[in-house]
């Protein structure tokens, strides 16, 4: 079933299962090469959220500001996006650019990130494609500009959101992730890819 929140389109329920379960292991590679870190932000304040990237750009934040950068931290390059991972950008994003990021987002209990733009990529006629995998989350969409009403939804397991065309700049963010949910990643939590074209 596919749900559209103010432009951002929810495709509930698109990876089965064993499709989730090789897909969290390619994730863990990613982990393993690159390991996750708390970006900290320009005013000092770490992120409740962990990442790290796969592809030619990872996102990163620190004193000096966020931005893409070609290397993780500790100066080793990215790894490669996955296919399992590709494939899915590939299906639902027919026609567009191949992602240059894949952030990976780990949510343990606790973590939320606020209302935010995704303004840093240079072409934003490219989509951002997410996926789901462990525990869900409550998913906040807002407007366009600051301020306003906002909607909100469960984000599950294996659910995938495309947001392009004019909802891609919409303020979005997640309020909170529903502590043992989902048996799928052994030690709990929830892990969100976004893939992007960044340059
Ligand atoms: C709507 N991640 O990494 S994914 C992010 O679940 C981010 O980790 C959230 O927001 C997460 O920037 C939400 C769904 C999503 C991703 C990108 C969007 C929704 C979006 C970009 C524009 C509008
Ligand atoms: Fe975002």
């Amino acid at each position: 079933a596919m749900i559209d929140v103010r432009g951002v389109e929810i495709r509930a329920g698109v990876l089965s299962r064993p499709e989730q379960e090789a897909m969290l292991r390619d994730v863990l590679a990613v982990q393993a090469a690159a390991p996750p870190f708390h970006p900290v932000t320009r005013w000092g304040k770490a992120m409740s959220v962990a990442m790290t990237s796969a592809g030619r750009f990872g996102w990163v934040s620190d004193r000096r500001g966020y931005r893409y950068e070609p290397r993780h931290p500790s100066g080793v390059p990215w790894p490669p996006i996955p296919d399992s991972v590709l494939a899915v950008w590939r299906a639902v994003a027919p026609g567009m650019r191949e992602p240059e990021c894949c952030l990976v987002n780990l949510y343990r209990a606790g973590a939320r990130m606020g209302l935010h733009q995704d303004r840093d990529e240079a072409d934003l006629s490219q989509p951002v494609v997410s996926i789901s995998l462990g525990d869900e989350a409550l998913f906040r969409v807002g407007n366009l500009e600051r301020g306003g009403t906002t909607e909100s939804v469960w984000l599950r397991s294996g659910d995938v959101a495309v947001i392009g065309g004019a909802a891609r700049l919409i303020h979005h963010g997640i309020d909170r992730v529903r502590d043992g949910s989902s048996d799928l990643i052994p030690s709990g939590g929830r892990i969100n890819l976004t893939l992007r074209v960044v340059t």
